[in-house]
């Protein structure tokens, strides 16, 4: 199939999981366009089966804010009849889903039925979507979509709560590729970096947003270094990181504490962890989380959103209320203080990850695309 793949491009895990959707796919035999404004992160290799194209807005003085969709639309409607592009997927609804149906209309004016597919991601529903702003748009672009799917239950009963939804949402979970990770590759010497060998490793990946509650997963580390010796390592960039060295500097463990910023060594950073921190306020399925355990870290998380279909209590880690720091601390301490019980952890969060295995859950979009290309 020739399918067109549109996401954002950034760190975010929405933008990560169309990535190696796409991947996925063409190496099953699909031809795979992405198109955004910018080469996704995770898109290393482009080939004869997967393209980019670029959405360039230009600027223009009469605009106060440059219109994208209206880029994005256009750049789908000629993709499409210049590369006989037969399925269309969305990744984040806003404005994506939208610009999609706006293609889809220019296309029929031409004859051309352009299937279009809308993956549900988390914020573009509990939190963005929802704005009385955004909420009539999203909720169009939703019962206009030829599919829905979403990558949580969760998600998916939100979806439900908040809008006036007509179509069937599918759950299609996130995925991981088992097969890339051998826990194995990495050298003692690159651990050094981040810590000497009698401290564990605490490692908390995000996008700094408020939604991540940063606060806490500084309390939380706080609590656990009294006890055990520890360092902490923060990956992403975001609004909250500087309130986050604020915090550190007060509670006067600088040293304890390493800023990664935005990286493309997740997996490396991983593989040394022994614990992740992911206490968020709201989290529709928790990639990151997921990322952790396959590389054998047990997760310290809230319960909220999706978060307990991924993580199993007592299991992979532990989840607790949002804001209990205490509990989450007390938990994070019962795991790391002594090794067997680490050791079994970390085996049960590399089982718990396999679930999640992108062999299982590649065909599911697949089957969804071949009903969509009976639709044109
Ligand atoms: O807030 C983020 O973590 C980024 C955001 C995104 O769309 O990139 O993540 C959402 O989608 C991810 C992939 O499906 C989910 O794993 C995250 O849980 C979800 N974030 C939230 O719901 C806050």
């Amino acid at each position: 199939m020739k399918i067109a793949i549109v996401c954002y491009p950034t760190f975010g895990g929405s933008g990560v999981v169309a990535t190696e959707l796409g991947l996925a796919l063409s190496k099953r035999g699909h031809e795979i366009h992405f198109i955004t404004y910018k080469q996704p992160v995770r898109l290393d290799q482009l080939s004869s089966s997967v393209h980019f194209h670029e959405v360039h807005v230009p600027e223009y003085p009469l605009f106060h804010y440059q219109p994208y969709e209206l880029a994005l639309s256009s750049k789908l409607v000629n993709m499409v009849k210049l590369h006989g592009i037969e399925v269309l997927h969305v990744h984040y609804a806003i404005p994506h889903a939208y610009a999609g149906y706006m293609a889809k209309k220019m296309l029929e004016e031409e004859g051309i039925y352009l299937p279009m597919v809308t993956t549900l991601h988390g914020t573009d529903i509990t939190l963005v979507g929802r704005h009385p702003f955004y909420k009539p748009a999203v909720n169009f672009s939703i019962n206009n979509s030829d599919f829905v799917t979403s990558v949580s239950k969760s998600l998916k009963d939100d979806t439900l709560d908040f809008f006036n939804i007509t179509k069937e949402i599918e759950v299609i979970p996130n995925f991981i590729d088992i097969s890339k990770y051998d826990r194995k590759s990495f050298t003692d010497c690159q651990r050094e970096m981040m810590a000497s060998k009698d401290e564990k490793i605490i490692t908390h990946i995000s996008n700094f947003r408020r939604v991540k509650r940063i606060d806490d997963v500084i309390r939380i580390f706080f609590e656990i270094q009294k006890k055990i010796k520890a360092r902490l390592m923060m990956v992403g960039e975001g609004p909250e990181k500087e309130r986050a060295e604020d915090m550190v500097e007060e509670l006067g463990i600088e040293d304890k504490v390493l800023f990664l910023g935005e990286s493309h060594e997740i997996d490396k950073i991983l593989s040394f962890s022994d614990l992740f921190l992911l206490p968020s306020e709201r989290e529709s399925f928790g990639l990151s989380a997921l990322e952790a355990m396959v590389n054998g870290v047990p997760v310290i998380s809230t319960n909220s959103g999706g978060l307990p279909e991924v993580n199993i209590q007592g299991v992979s880690g532990y989840m607790s209320d949002v804001g209990n720091v205490e509990e989450m601390a007390a938990n994070g301490i019962s795991i790391l203080e002594n090794e067997a019980t680490l050791q079994t952890f970390k085996h049960n969060a590399y089982e718990a990850a396999q679930r999640f295995d992108i062999k299982e859950i590649v065909p599911k979009y697949e089957a969804l695309y071949e009903k969509a290309l009976k639709l044109a």
